[in-house]
């Protein structure tokens, strides 16, 4: 139960669809609604209180790698191109709002830098206020990653991955599902190694070692934060806070819904301990 104030509600799970997943990663600008569609319909279907946060895929990371928008505005033109990764990334996020809100949710669309502000891209102020009372009320929050404004440096990226660790930790929260488009972590990233295997349950431990080694890469499209690499980065602290992980295919039909309602069955599972 999450305690806001005086009332308890039943905690919601974290789920983050992945960039790579809702969007054509390698076509700007093109996301895949027809997937979009089905997530939301096995969210809607599995009947749990859920978080959405999306990735960016390619609304965002061409934009942010080509006008280097993660290390700050300094030039006119990298003030334009902030402006227009943010108009990019509303799109996509009422398209994801769209579909949950077509399969009967409420979703509450919230964007993430009006309540996330940085200082040399780390997250430096938080106003929480809307989204516990969005919680409160029964919505579904949906955020994203963003172009946020920064105080020393103008602006930076705030990755999804990093909004889901804070808000894991934040709310107390018990699981965070990533639906990616591979099936969970490999040995190695299965994208270039056809013998790649895939790691079905882990442990804290586990993925301290695997992020020391060579075997977790980035992603084959344009990341700007850094692909499964990254994404381990901010599970640690995830898993520090108690709560599980799980690491799934949102291409497999129904996948998201099994987990959601508990049943794991193709996957990565990561424990706290
Ligand atoms: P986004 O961050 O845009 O929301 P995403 O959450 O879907 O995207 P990516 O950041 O693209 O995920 O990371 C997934 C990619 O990581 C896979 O497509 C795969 O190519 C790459 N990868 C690298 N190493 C591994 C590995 N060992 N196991 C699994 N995937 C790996
Ligand atoms: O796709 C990145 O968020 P992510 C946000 O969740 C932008 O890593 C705007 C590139």
């Amino acid at each position: 139960m999450l305690n806001t104030t005086n009332e308890t509600i039943e905690l919601p799970i974290l789920v983050k669809l992945g960039g790579s997943v809702i969007t054509e990663k390698d076509k700007e600008f093109v996301a895949r609604e027809e997937t979009i569609r089905r997530l939301a319909d096995e969210i809607a279907s599995s009947q749990k209180p859920v978080i959405v946060v999306h990735g960016a895929g390619s609304f965002g990371h061409g934009v942010a790698a080509k006008y280097e928008l993660s290390y700050g505005t300094r030039e006119p033109h990298q003030f334009r191109m902030f402006s227009f990764l943010r108009t990019q990334m509303d799109e996509l996020r009422l398209l994801v709002s769209r579909a949950l809100f077509d399969v009967g949710l409420r979703p509450f669309p919230i964007q993430p830098s009006a309540i996330f502000i940085t200082m040399n891209g780390e997250v430096f102020q938080f106003d929480d206020h809307a989204l516990l009372h969005a919680l409160r009320l029964g919505y579904t929050p949906v955020l994203h990653g963003d172009a946020v404004l920064d105080y020393a440096q103008g602006s930076s990226i705030l990755s999804g991955d990093t909004i889901i660790q804070l808000l894991a930790k934040f709310l107390g929260l018990e699981k965070v599902i990533f639906v990616s488009d591979v099936e969970g972590i490999y040995d190695k990233d299965p994208k270039l190694h056809s013998d790649a295997e895939l790691l079905r349950n882990l442990k804290l431990p586990d993925v301290m070692r695997l992020i020391k080694s060579d075997s977790v890469g980035g992603s084959t499209y344009k990341d700007v934060t850094r692909g499964m690499k990254g994404k381990l980065e901010s599970i640690l602290p995830i898993l520090d806070a108690h709560c599980e992980v799980a690491i799934i295919n949102g291409n497999r039909d129904g996948a998201l819904y099994n987990v959601l309602i508990g049943a794991d069955e193709h996957g990565t599972f990561i424990s706290p301990r």
